[in-house]
């Protein structure tokens, strides 16, 4: 039996997870969760890093007190975001959130003095405005003091991994996110580093997923009474995790990791680079055992998110499993929105932003709560269809349904919104994606499992997988053509 814990910071929230083999079967347990809220500070919104820091140390204590022998641990989280490291060893500053304002315009403006075409083929990695390539750019224009101090570059679980052992290393799935990363040539890419004065210096090796990343410290076991175990690098980037626990059969399968985000795609061998992926602004994500994870961001359950947020402000509470029911008795395909439209990204009262969107675009706006969560959730759904086949076309193959992983597959009205919007079966299963994908690939580490491959089949074994068969074909084709033109996808 081998126990090994997964840290998993998410946007609702942090957790560390037990994982147990024996015999092949794989359980999980949770031993620790935790706020992951992000903290305004003035105009800036930050990570609460040193907090998460300490938490990390908790969930070690918790699987200390509970008497659990652990053989090895690993973090993952979102992307694209880092802090510095100065001289003195010390983190410079406190790190920004991707959904900070300070990147507004960086894009374009970078674009003005690189072309985005060679952006793209030097990381294949898709235009999203908070790209790291897109915030180190703006904290060069406003002429950020983390640049002068800032002597090593670390991606937030990297951050973490430092302080737990006092190694500094880079990640390569998370680093993939950054832009900055060539596929091809397997590294940093030295010239867009060149292009944009940024010291090659500040970039380290980069180790990929199952790589020993160090150990526990000296100074961190003594603190907790606990004695040292190996950290791993895994995928580092919770959407690679996700994609790792996939539990297909098939060799080529079309996945979505569906939480706050809703990432869609499949996985390649090679960076797929050329016009039309840059054109539908697909990426190239670092994947587990040297794959690539060809895929697109959508919005996902991010604007229903906020919008329960706003009405709690407003002094209206309600629990997800509400919300859900709320949509499921609203009129059903009335008014659509494009969940990527650029208005839902930063934080924010998404109610009046959906009237918006829906004024703009000569549609009736929805009113009650469950007419907004039903154009949410639908949109959703209509939005998955459009990537899917682009991913169908990108990749030239056709797919006999959609893997879903993740916590959004406890919404199972979006499970079989999306079977009918697609016409296909989704197969929705585990909603740990991302912690089970990071303890997997400790246990491939570890030898515990031969390849990615034999780890799949364990978790097949281990979660149940719900099945979605797609139902109302004629009301959802039809309204995926009224998607398409309010959308302006149709064009
Ligand atoms: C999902 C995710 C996405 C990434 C976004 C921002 O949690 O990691 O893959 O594009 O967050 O980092």
């Amino acid at each position: 039996m081998s126990n090994v814990l997964a840290f998993d910071l998410g946007a609702s929230s942090g957790r560390a997870l037990l994982g147990r083999l024996t015999d092949g079967k794989i359980e999980v347990e949770e031993l620790h969760r935790f706020p992951n809220d992000p903290v305004q500070v003035g105009d800036r919104l930050h990570w609460d890093i040193l907090r998460l820091y300490h938490e990390i140390k908790q969930g070690l204590l918790k699987a200390k007190h509970q008497g659990i022998e652990l053989q090895s641990m690993a973090i993952d989280s979102w992307a694209v975001d880092f802090g510095f490291i100065g001289k003195n060893g010390e983190l410079v500053g406190n790190p920004y959130h991707y959904r900070d304002r300070h990147t507004e315009g960086a894009m374009d403006s970078l674009f003005a003095q690189i072309p985005p075409s060679v952006i793209f083929a030097r990381t294949g990695i898709q235009f999203l405005p908070f790209n790291t390539i897109y915030q180190l750019f703006a904290l060069k224009q406003a002429n950020s003091p983390w640049l002068q101090e800032g002597n090593r570059f670390l991606m937030i679980p990297d951050l973490l991994r430092y302080f737990l052992t006092g190694e500094m290393h880079n990640e390569f799935t998370n680093a993939t996110t950054t832009q900055l990363y060539n596929p091809v040539e397997g590294k940093w890419d030295a010239e867009l580093l060149r292009m944009l004065d940024l010291p090659a210096s500040w970039f380290g090796n980069v180790l990929k997923p199952g790589a020993k990343a160090g150990s526990l410290s000296h100074s961190v076991c003594e603190e907790l009474g606990i004695p040292s175990i190996p950290v791993y690098a895994v995928a580092e980037h919770d959407t690679g995790s996700a994609v790792a626990a996939v539990p297909a059969t098939e060799s080529s399968f079309a996945y979505l990791s569906c939480g706050t985000w809703s990432l869609m795609g499949t996985e390649v061998d090679k960076p797929v680079l050329h016009d039309l992926a840059r054109k539908l602004n697909f990426t190239n994500e670092g994947g587990v055992a040297d794959t690539y994870r060809l895929l697109k961001n959508i919005m996902g359950l991010w604007i229903l998110q906020e919008c329960r947020r706003e009405w709690e402000r407003e002094g209206k509470s309600y629990s997800f499993p509400e919300l859900v029911q709320l949509a499921s008795e609203a009129k059903p395909l009335q008014s659509f929105i494009d969940p990527d439209d650029a208005s839902f990204l930063p934080p924010g009262d998404m109610p009046s932003r959906i009237a918006e969107y829906c004024g703009r675009t000569g549609q009736k706006a929805p009113e009650t709560t469950g007419e907004i969560a039903r154009c949410i959730l639908e949109s959703l759904a209509l939005k998955y269809r459009y990537v899917f086949e682009m991913t169908e076309r990108l990749s030239a193959q056709r797919f006999q349904g959609l893997h879903m992983v993740g916590g959004g597959i406890q919404n199972t009205l979006l499970c079989q919104w999306t079977a009918n919007a697609i016409g296909k079966p989704v197969w929705a299963g585990p909603s740990e994606g991302s912690a089970i994908g990071n303890l997997v690939v400790q246990w491939i580490a570890q030898g515990a499992f031969a390849n990615i491959g034999e780890a799949r089949k364990a978790i097949r074994d281990s979660f149940p997988v719900a099945v979605y068969e797609p139902s109302e074909s004629e009301a959802w084709s039809g309204a995926y053509e009224r998607f398409l033109n309010v959308t302006g996808f149709a064009e």
